[in-house]
């Protein structure tokens, strides 16, 4: 088995139906399987709705253990957009140069400290604490506060071998209140405070909307981005020749930053509650029901990608939606390019030499659909 091939579970479905079914707890999911129809639905905010009972829209749905709604995310246009605005210009920082110089002195540290040290265990002596350094520099916080995130693990909502774990959920609930009570008494320039300071509809945000910020910025960025970055190392330690092309073209890590995410698409799908008795890929979907719009089966689309199942990294056309479609596109994905984008600059200036030593694939179960999103366990010997 080669480490760095991720196989399109959704092909056959895709091409026959253009639509599956997800079995979660009671409530089923129709998950859509095109480009076309992930995209039209995604735009379509009034008929498939975010705003629903917080956690409904997630597979496997959170609603037993949250009640705080997550923002933007979970809300629709109009209400969406006011919410957006709030938040837009922070998320953009890491296009600042001083953000950058800072998130490539951590990435060549991090870098640093695998190099030439033996067999490393990538996601958690490597991904996941590159992962939470770098979210000091997005919320603004002390580089002292990742110590404490990344003794969380990669998920903040499920266990190893859970798919959800309430006692793990309410240490970053506990956290988050801690942290937004430290910000009204002592505000400083981190996000909690910008926030609690935000204009939104002639009033400041309350407690209950910055923590539901907070909770999307510490879960919706976590294994995502730690897939995204151990997954973009097993490909480059099976295909060492795509590094040396980078190296010598570094015009194009830009680009092959979009394909690797194309490739992975670290959130396979996403949820939506249907408002209205409508039809979906000429199947009735039923008001209350939902549907989910799946990324990953949209970014093997091959109506849409030549060569859908190859990584292509100067592919010229790349329509793809692993960071979503529409009004809810990832708002985290400033954040997430420039750290693959400073990953690769850094693996072609310091790094000779990778090879995989030993790996275990995570297999997310989608019932019909058994998909390949990352790595239990990738060990690597980097020179
Ligand atoms: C939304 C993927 C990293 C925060 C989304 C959506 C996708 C996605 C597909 C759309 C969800 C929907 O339409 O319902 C990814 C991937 C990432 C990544 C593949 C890494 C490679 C991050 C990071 C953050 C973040 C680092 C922040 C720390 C968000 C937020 C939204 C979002 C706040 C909701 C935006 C809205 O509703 O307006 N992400 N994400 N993401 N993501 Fe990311
Ligand atoms: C939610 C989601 C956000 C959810 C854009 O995706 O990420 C998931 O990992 C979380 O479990 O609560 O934040």
């Amino acid at each position: 088995k080669n480490p760095s091939i991720f196989p399109d579970p959704f092909e056959e479905a895709r091409k026959t139906q253009g639509f599956g079914k997800v079995a979660d707890q009671d409530d089923d999911v129709m998950i859509l399987l095109r480009h076309k129809d992930v995209r039209k639905t995604a735009h379509n905010a009034k008929t498939f709705q975010s705003g629903a009972t917080p956690g409904r829209i997630v597979v496997p749905s959170e609603v037993k253990i949250r009640d705080t709604r997550q923002i933007p995310f979970e809300v629709d246009p109009p209400l969406h957009g006011e919410y957006r605005a709030i938040v837009e210009a922070w998320f953009k920082r890491p296009l600042q140069a001083k953000y950058q110089e800072k998130l490539k002195a951590q990435i060549e540290k991090a870098v640093d400290e695998v190099l030439n040290k033996g067999n490393i265990e990538i996601i958690s002596d490597f991904a996941l604490p590159l992962q939470s350094r770098a979210l000091t520099l997005l919320l603004n916080t002390p580089f002292e506060e990742s110590d404490i995130w990344i003794s969380w693990g990669t998920h903040v909502f499920r266990s190893e071998g859970e798919s959800l774990d309430a006692d793990k959920a309410n240490v970053l609930y506990d956290y988050i209140d801690a942290e937004i009570d430290r910000a009204i008494l002592n505000p400083g320039e981190d996000l909690y405070s910008v926030l609690l300071n935000s204009d939104f509809q002639g009033r400041k945000l309350n407690k209950e909307e910055v923590k539901g910020v907070l909770i999307l910025t510490f879960a919706g960025g976590r294994d995502t981005v730690i897939n995204a970055v151990t997954n973009s190392l097993s490909y480059f330690a099976e295909n060492p020749k795509a590094l040396l092309m980078l190296k010598q073209n570094p015009e194009m890590i830009g680009k092959a930053v979009e394909e690797l995410v194309r490739y992975f698409a670290p959130l396979t799908h996403m949820g939506r509650v249907v408002t209205e008795d409508t039809v979906v890929c000429e199947h009735a979907a039923k008001a209350d029901t939902r549907v989910s719009l799946c990324w990953a089966s949209a970014n093997r689309d091959e109506n849409v990608f030549e060569n859908p199942n190859e990584v292509m990294l100067d592919r010229k056309i790349n329509p793809h939606v692993g960071f979503g479609f529409s009004h809810h596109n990832c708002l985290g994905a400033t954040h997430a390019r420039q750290i693959l984008k400073t990953l690769i600059t850094v693996l072609t200036e310091k790094v000779t030499q990778m090879e995989v030593v030993d790996f275990e694939e995570n297999i997310e179960d989608w019932g019909e659909f058994k998909r390949k999103v990352g790595f239990h366990k990738l060990i690597l010997n980097i020179k």
